[in-house]
């Protein structure tokens, strides 16, 4: 470690370690946007008088570029962002920190909720909660040459021993933070593709930190149930700086539920509206809180898409699952997406424990009615420290779930049915969803005669034989 007492600011590198190359998800999907934590990150630290670099991996071949950065700016620190489907490569991260003679910190939500693990694995620190002010001190520490020492939300080993620091309290206003420091990474590489593909320059914002719900599946490692918003006019200043600085014209609210505070919300669409700035937006939303009035406004100034969460057809499984939502307003919010012509994707899940072959039924009548314009049917993931998690422990397969691309195939509990009916069961979803593309081709009654074919198939067929007798805990 690298324990320097010079004159010159602490240096330190931040590195998101996720290659999109290795994520087959995102060849599907091509969502790409860098990691909004980092950047923040970053310009706090810059704020607070450190020396700050960034080497984001989204569009590497490798880790070789960390190791040339090390080589070239010598931190003091080198940041690194996790998340379970970028493990490997944050501890291949880790090595080249340790072999650059820099200290060696993990933060973001895989760590949150692995912290001894990723210590153990060779991270010289975790900051499992939230970043900035707990890296900058650390940074300070390090800088000075009084490291290790307890640190509020900073945990570390010592001797074989995993210490952690008080806990550190939430940032108490988020207008506090600075812009994100773009600068610091390659804007133009994701800019450019979004351009290529879509004619638009999109890029993500954030307006809030947290969310209040419980939904019971959800992992919330770094803000739990915890809910902090930016005022609409710091909002507004981003969305004005992406527009002046990098030609921004698509905004895609990263917030895990954007305007959860209707008089909020109601604000930041006033300015909106009044500052014309004529750009584009997406969210992810929760059906109880888009009333028709609200999205007929929205689409006013600009809204395209919605992302929500629909999770399934059946009320018992909404229920079980503690999501909160009515189906009636399921239906109610698809009916105003659809006559307001905005893109709806819609969030499926399979598999939750108490789910029947009835429920799924249910499921896909549902995505059948709407035909929603895109679409993700995933299979549960029981992720350690959520009530779902807990549920099922005793039967999960993986101590670590797989998350991303790869969970999301995978049933890692002993679930209702076999994996091989719910991966057949998300097959039957596709073939509903081709079959809403070309129902203006084939028109409606064609379109129904396969779908019914495919129903009996299953029914006779695929059913009997995926599910064995009958369903595991009935
Ligand atoms: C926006 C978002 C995206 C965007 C942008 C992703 C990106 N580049 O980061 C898109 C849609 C592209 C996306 C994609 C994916 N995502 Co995503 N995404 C989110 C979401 C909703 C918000 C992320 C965010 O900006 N949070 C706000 C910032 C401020 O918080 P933060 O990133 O956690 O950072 C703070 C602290 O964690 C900490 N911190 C973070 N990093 C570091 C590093 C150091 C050194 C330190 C000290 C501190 C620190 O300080 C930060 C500031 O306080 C989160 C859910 C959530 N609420 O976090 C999921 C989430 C992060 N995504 C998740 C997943 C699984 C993915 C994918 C892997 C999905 C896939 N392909 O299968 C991909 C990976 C793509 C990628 N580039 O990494 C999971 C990760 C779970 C896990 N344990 O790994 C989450 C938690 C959702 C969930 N509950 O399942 N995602
Ligand atoms: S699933 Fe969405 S609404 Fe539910 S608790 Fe998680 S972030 Fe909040």
């Amino acid at each position: 470690m690298n324990s320097s007492r010079d004159a010159t600011a602490p240096r330190v590198l931040l590195v998101d370690p996720y290659l999109s190359r290795e994520d087959p998800m995102e060849r599907k999907f091509i969502e790409l946007y860098p990691s909004l934590g980092l950047l923040t990150l970053g310009a706090y630290l810059r704020e607070h008088g450190v020396a700050v670099e960034m080497v984001d991996l989204t569009f590497a071949r490798s880790t070789k570029p960390v190791a040339d950065r090390i080589a070239r700016f010598r931190p003091e620190i080198v940041g690194v962002h996790t998340k379970t489907l970028t493990r490997t490569r944050a501890l291949e991260v880790a090595a080249l920190a340790r072999a650059g003679g820099a200290l060696s910190v993990a933060g973001g939500p895989d760590a949150a909720s692995a912290t001894q693990g990723y210590l153990e694995a060779g991270f010289d620190a975790v900051v499992p909660g939230e970043g900035e002010a707990a890296l900058a001190d650390l940074a300070g520490a390090v800088h000075e040459g009084s490291w290790p020492q307890k640190i509020a939300g900073v945990a570390y080993r010592e001797r074989g021993r995993v210490i952690r620091g008080p806990p550190r309290p939430f940032l108490q206003n988020l207008d506090d933070l600075p812009l994100p420091a773009w600068d610091l990474i390659d804007m133009e590489g994701y800019l450019g593709r979004w351009e290529r593909k879509t004619g638009e320059r999109r890029a993500a914002v954030l307006t809030s930190r947290g969310c209040p719900f419980d939904c019971s599946w959800c992992s919330k490692p770094t803000f739990g149930r915890t809910f902090r918003q930016q005022s609409p006019a710091r909002v507004m200043e981003e969305l004005h700086s992406l527009h002046a600085r990098y030609g921004v014209d698509y905004v895609r609210f990263c917030d895990d539920v954007f305007g959860i505070q209707r008089s909020w919300l109601d604000e930041l669409l006033t300015r909106m509206e009044e500052e014309n700035l004529g750009m584009k937006f997406e969210c992810l939303a929760r059906v109880d809180l888009l009333k028709p009035d609200l999205l007929a406004r929205m689409r006013g100034v600009g809204l395209q898409r919605v992302y929500v969460g629909v999770e399934s057809g059946s009320q018992k499984m909404l229920n079980l699952m503690n999501r909160g939502t009515k189906l009636a307003q399921i239906e109610r919010t698809a009916e105003a997406l659809r006559r307001e012509g905005i893109r709806q994707f819609w969030f499926l899940m399979l598999g939750y424990p108490g789910e029947t072959l009835e429920d799924i039924e249910a499921t896909l009548r549902l995505f059948r009615r709407f035909s929603p314009d895109e679409y993700s049917v995933s299979i549960a993931v029981p992720v350690p420290g959520t009530r779902f998690f807990e549920e099922v422990k005793g039967s999960a397969r993986a101590p670590v779930p797989r998350t991303g691309a790869e969970g999301g195939r995978a049933l890692l509990f002993d679930g209702v049915y076999t994996e091989r009916l719910y991966h057949w069961e998300q097959r039957r979803f596709g073939l509903e969803a081709a079959l809403g593309r070309v129902r203006s081709k084939l028109g409606d009654r064609v379109v129904r005669r396969v779908g019914k074919i495919a129903d009996r198939f299953h029914e006779r067929v695929a059913a009997p034989l995926l599910t064995g007798d009958a369903p595991k805990d009935s």
